[in-house]
């Protein structure tokens, strides 16, 4: 199974392709809608997010609901490419030449893919490096949700910290085991005093014409033992999940479980030991490893903790140089997202859910649903009389 994306921040509409999905799978619209507009939420979203209301139109792949087993085409629209038609035409050129970009913002693509595509307007870097796309990530992540939820497997996700301000939460069962809390709140984070905080800080770098990053957690439950593989690096689970993660925009970190702060504990505080009961089979009271060892899930719950950096389209001037005569400027802009870190939490969900069905269709495979549902059960079996 795999996928791509196409889409300009600015153009006509984000698409994606996926293949390689079982027939026979319900895909519910209001599901994928659903996960499009719990993207559009939380607070510090700037003015861009008034304008676009996303949902999707499936243009191949669906019949009365159900996939056929052939690629599925979605589509989101940009609503704001109205606003864009003249400047993002595929034909015909720039009306202005003054339109052309050529001020690179520090810590966006801008420079560096300016320089490697060799393009003179940094709009044709930004356009495609803006988070923009990663509406149609969410909309894949909802159809890979729907495959996880057939095997009983929900991904969730909170977040622990913006800028300065940090939750201490309990474990990552117990927050998703009280998961209203975290739906319900503007900043998806469980505590509502250290919300209240959170929005504050966001309201103060508003003020001030700067942006916050944050830390969110994605968790999985329900899921087998034995997604991924110890036996060759690009199989391993982990290392697939925080590729997967790396690669949403402004993302600098992922841990697995316990992660760093592991590294400064003795092993026998941080290997999470081993019972059985005859009725439930294997399993451990605690959870540091994060649902994963040797690349291999352990039928833990997954816990995927991320870093995501502020996000670098400032009010707040920062230095930089005109690519068009080498000039010392200071670089400002006019709209922008104050803090995105609620929202990377549901793409987070999203690519975190897409990694986990496509491991799920290498281990179960069968190019029905039923078939796929067999093989799981057969395995689930064996792995039962252990
Ligand atoms: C983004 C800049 C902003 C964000 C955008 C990502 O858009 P604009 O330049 O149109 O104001 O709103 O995010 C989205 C449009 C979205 O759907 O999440 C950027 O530069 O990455």
């Amino acid at each position: 199974m795999r996928y791509l994306t196409a889409g300009e921040s600015h153009g006509p509409a984000q698409t994606a392709i996926i293949e390689g999905l079982p027939a026979n799978l319900l895909v519910q619209n209001e599901a994928i809608n659903r996960e499009l507009a719990r993207r559009q939420l939380g607070y510090g979203r700037g003015g861009r997010m008034e304008i676009e209301k996303d949902q999707v139109e499936v243009l191949a792949g669906l019949r009365f609901g159900r996939t056929l087993g052939s690629p599925l085409a979605l589509r989101v629209l940009n609503k704001d490419h109205e606003n864009w038609l003249e400047k993002m035409a595929p034909w015909g050129q720039l009306p202005h030449s003054l339109d052309t970009v050529t001020q690179p913002r520090p810590g966006h693509a801008d420079l560096s893919g300016a320089l490697k595509y060799d393009v003179y307007d940094i709009r044709d870097i930004l356009e495609r490096a803006s988070a923009r796309e990663t509406v149609t990530r969410v909309a894949v992540g909802a159809v890979a949700k729907e495959l996880l939820k057939v095997f009983e497997i929900q991904v969730y996700s909170y977040v622990q910290a913006i800028g300065p301000v940090t939750a201490q939460l309990p474990v990552a069962a117990s927050v998703v085991a009280n998961y209203q809390a975290v739906e319900t709140s503007p900043v998806r984070c469980p505590d509502p005093v250290v919300a209240t905080q959170m929005m504050l800080v966001i309201d103060d770098a508003k003020a001030q014409g700067d942006s916050l990053g944050g830390v969110f957690t994605v968790v999985a439950t329900g899921l087998p033992v034995g997604l991924g593989s110890h036996v060759q690096w690009d199989r391993k689970m982990d290392g697939r999940l925080a590729a997967a993660l790396m690669s949403i925009q402004a993302i600098k970190g992922v841990e697995m479980g316990d992660g760093f702060a592991a590294a400064a504990r003795p092993g026998s505080l941080v290997h999470d030991e081993i019972f059985y009961n005859s009725s439930t089979g294997y399993y451990r009271k605690t959870n540091h490893a994060g649902g994963i060892e040797g690349g291999i899930t352990n039928g833990e719950a997954v816990v995927c903790r991320v870093a995501m950096k502020p996000i670098p389209t400032l009010y707040k001037p920062l230095n930089s140089v005109n690519m068009a005569d080498h000039t010392a400027f200071a670089a400002t802009v006019e709209r922008s997202d104050t803090c995105a870190v609620p929202a990377a939490a549901i793409v987070g969900e999203a690519v975190v859910a897409w990694e986990l069905a496509l491991a799920l269709r290498e281990k179960f495979a069968g190019d029905s649903l039923d078939e796929m549902k067999a093989n799981y059960r057969s395995y689930m079996e064996r792995v039962a009389k252990r």
